[in-house]
């Protein structure tokens, strides 16, 4: 498939899904993996976590005790759906950046009767099976799924033949916090400018909390955590020809107060030595590959860095016992 936007506005049709690939030339996790292993800190971006077994991997942390983000935000997206439906108004056309399985996306289209759709993903496979199913759920829905990497920046195609008041992104999952700040300010406005004047925002952060909550959502009790931050080096060894041993490696997560964020590291716990791609990697005792950060927010904080981005907060939904907020901004 031919990674460029499509110049003229294509017509739709309900019950048809739709895919367009945009994700770089194929060559970007071996460029990627082998520049981060040679920093002075190793690192290697978290967007490489979701082959297809950490697509699966994460859902399976979804539904870990410990992992009170995604109920969380289910339960707050159902409480307040009639709320939500009235923020985000008629005849939206609804994109989803980090699609995955689309479940809470069901609860939205499902109340807004939305009639457009447009998912991102980077992991093409799991795009294309939730996307047939919503589209065989839902026969009045037209989606239209962009495989694509949105940490950087992505245009994305018009399409013609159903009638759209709005553009609204919906970003869930406090995926967010995946960036740095100055890159989630990057990416607002990037969400900014695809929405275009009168389109909004819905998006679900995590709250900053005790450290104990955090720690523990993020290293559970059943490992899952682990293996799917370990599946990183399974990928590297499968489809870089690394010769990474799994067992010489352990999961290491931690919330930083200071930093408002969780980090996630690989750590070695041996003085080792890994090859990737026919290159030699040294390791330290406890020397780490840092491979995610979990940025956390108050709601003010998050206002601020909407309204830097060309947003104005108007809503602001969250649980009883504040761990999880859902935003709903509209473009300045
Ligand atoms: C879906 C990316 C938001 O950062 O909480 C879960 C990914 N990492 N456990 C998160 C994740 C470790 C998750 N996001």
């Amino acid at each position: 498939m031919k990674p460029e936007a499509t110049p003229q506005p294509q017509p739709l049709a309900p019950g048809v899904v739709r895919f367009y690939s945009f994700l770089p030339r194929a060559g970007s996790l071996h460029e990627d993996v082998l520049a981060g292993l040679a920093l002075p800190q190793k690192s290697i971006p978290p967007k490489y976590f979701y082959d297809e077994e950490g697509c699966r991997l994460f859902e399976a942390i979804c539904e870990l005790p410990e992992y009170y983000l995604t109920r969380t935000e289910t339960a707050i997206l159902r409480g307040n759906i009639a709320d939500i439906v009235q923020f985000v108004g008629p005849d939206a056309e609804l994109i989803e950046y980090g699609s995955g399985v689309q479940a809470k996306t069901r609860i939205l289209i499902q109340a807004l009767q939305t009639r457009l759709y447009v998912p991102i993903d980077i992991a093409m496979d799991t795009l294309r099976a939730s996307s047939n199913e919503l589209a065989a759920r839902f026969p009045w829905l037209n989606v239209v799924g962009i495989c694509g990497d949105y940490s950087r920046p992505l245009a994305l195609p018009e399409f013609a033949g159903v009638p759209i008041r709005r553009k609204v992104v919906f970003f869930p999952g406090s995926t967010v916090g995946n960036f740095t700040p100055p890159e989630a300010l990057q990416f607002l406005k990037q969400a900014r400018r695809a929405v275009g004047a009168g389109g909004a925002l819905l998006i679900g952060v995590d709250l900053k909390k005790d450290k104990a909550t955090l720690d523990a959502a993020y290293a559970d009790a059943k490992g899952v955590t682990a293996r799917f931050n370990l599946n990183l080096l399974q990928r590297i060894n499968r489809e870089l020809g690394g010769d990474f041993q799994m067992n010489r490696f352990r999961h290491k997560a931690f919330y930083d107060p200071i930093l408002g964020r969780v980090e996630m590291h690989l750590e070695s716990l041996y003085a080792q030595v890994a090859h990737v791609a026919g290159q030699r990697f040294n390791f330290a005792p406890g020397e780490t590959i840092h491979t995610e950060i979990s940025c956390k927010y108050s709601i003010a904080e998050f206002q601020e860095l909407g309204k830097r981005a060309g947003f104005s907060p108007e809503k602001v939904w969250t649980d009883p016992e504040q761990l999880f907020s859902v935003h709903g901004m509209v473009a300045a």
